[in-house]
């Protein structure tokens, strides 16, 4: 099978590690041939277009920190790559619109660009250098996170804006987490933190809480009426906060050295079901049950319905599932 090739990568933040490649004439690309030939290109500070494709003579690339541009190239491609095998394994899902097809990642965008993001116009995601103490948004959570819209954008299609929007945004967070645990990379351990290796305030704190979101200052950890007029990255909040409730239950915990203590609004506890599980039945709501205007009432009829299907009615797990809605003041 030509073409295909396992280069070595100098990654930031995740370590060295294994990346797909491939190779043409005497050198080699970031072209995973073997993942929809997803491409990842160096945008060398440009804002549009592709800039070029990386190339490299002995397939080992970047050196695992800023000075070699090369280095985010590895994090974005490695990050694509993660969450290409994720929703494959876990997921049975064969690319972002599930034809194999692969996407593209574009590094080092215009000048101290502090965000990334995804687009369904070029199908491709698009990452900053970050500025200052924020560093280049190239984590796996990150790129996840961006992967993700184009998974949204391909199944439920929710709308960016009310409480679709915070949906949409809570499922590239919700999906970041999973793939970061699923990774288990030693580098970057699995969390409920959100872009939390890019230090993006300049003090230590990541960008989003899913065990209780009002920590950031601005994402609220259970629905009000008002949810759907605030940002789509604040009216998450509860359906993060969902997920981290279902997954791991309420109260303290501590995985991989973080501390969680997350609240629920009706006082009552509730029991986990399992990281894998809510996982398994967000995806199932959002690509057979959730439309482009599910609101989070919605969303908690869809991920019942899944529970349902997975798991019976009335189960155990079908009954937490429950539980954890009504502990962010949806259903009861
Ligand atoms: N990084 C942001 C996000 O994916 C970009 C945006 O606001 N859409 O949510
Ligand atoms: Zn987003």
């Amino acid at each position: 099978f030509q073409g295909v090739q396992q280069g070595t990568g100098n990654s930031q933040y995740s370590g060295q590690v294994t990346i797909g490649t491939s190779k043409s004439g005497s050198s080699f690309q970031l072209n995973d041939t073997s993942r929809g030939s997803h491409k990842t290109y160096n945008l060398n500070k440009g804002t549009s277009g592709t800039g070029t494709l990386f190339a490299d003579a002995d397939d080992t690339w970047g050196n695992g920190s800023t000075s070699d541009a090369a280095t985010a190239g590895v994090d974005a491609h490695y990050g694509a790559q993660l969450t290409w095998d994720y929703y494959k394994n876990v997921h049975g899902r064969n690319g972002i619109k599930g034809d194999g097809v692969g996407a593209y990642s574009r590094v080092h965008y215009g000048n101290n660009y502090v965000n990334a993001f995804w687009s369904d116009s070029c199908f491709c995601m698009t990452y900053g250098d970050g500025s200052g103490n924020a560093k280049p948004l190239t984590s796996i959570d990150v790129a996840a996170h961006e992967m993700t819209h184009g998974v949204t954008s391909n199944t439920a299609k929710l709308v960016y804006s009310g409480e679709s929007g915070g949906l949409n945004e809570a499922t590239s967070d919700i999906f970041a987490a999973a793939v970061e645990f699923w990774a288990a990379n030693p580098s970057d351990k699995g969390d409920y933190l959100v872009g939390e290796k890019i230090d993006i305030r300049g003090n230590g704190t990541p960008l989003r809480y899913m065990d209780k979101p009002s920590k950031d200052g601005q994402s609220k950890d259970s629905w009000y009426s008002g949810l759907g007029g605030i940002d789509v990255h604040y009216s998450s909040g509860p359906a993060n906060h969902w997920f981290y409730l279902a997954s791991e239950g309420s109260g303290q915990k501590e995985i991989n050295g973080v501390k969680y203590d997350s609240p629920t609004s009706d006082g009552q506890p509730v029991t986990a079901i399992g990281r894998d599980n809510a996982a398994k039945i967000w995806f199932k709501a959002l690509s057979q049950r959730m439309q482009s205007n599910t609101n989070y009432a919605g969303a908690r009829d869809a991920t019942l319905w899944a529970a349902g299907e997975l798991f019976g009615v009335g189960s155990e797990t079908y009954n937490n599932t429950a539980n954890a809605w009504a502990a962010i003041n949806v259903g009861s």
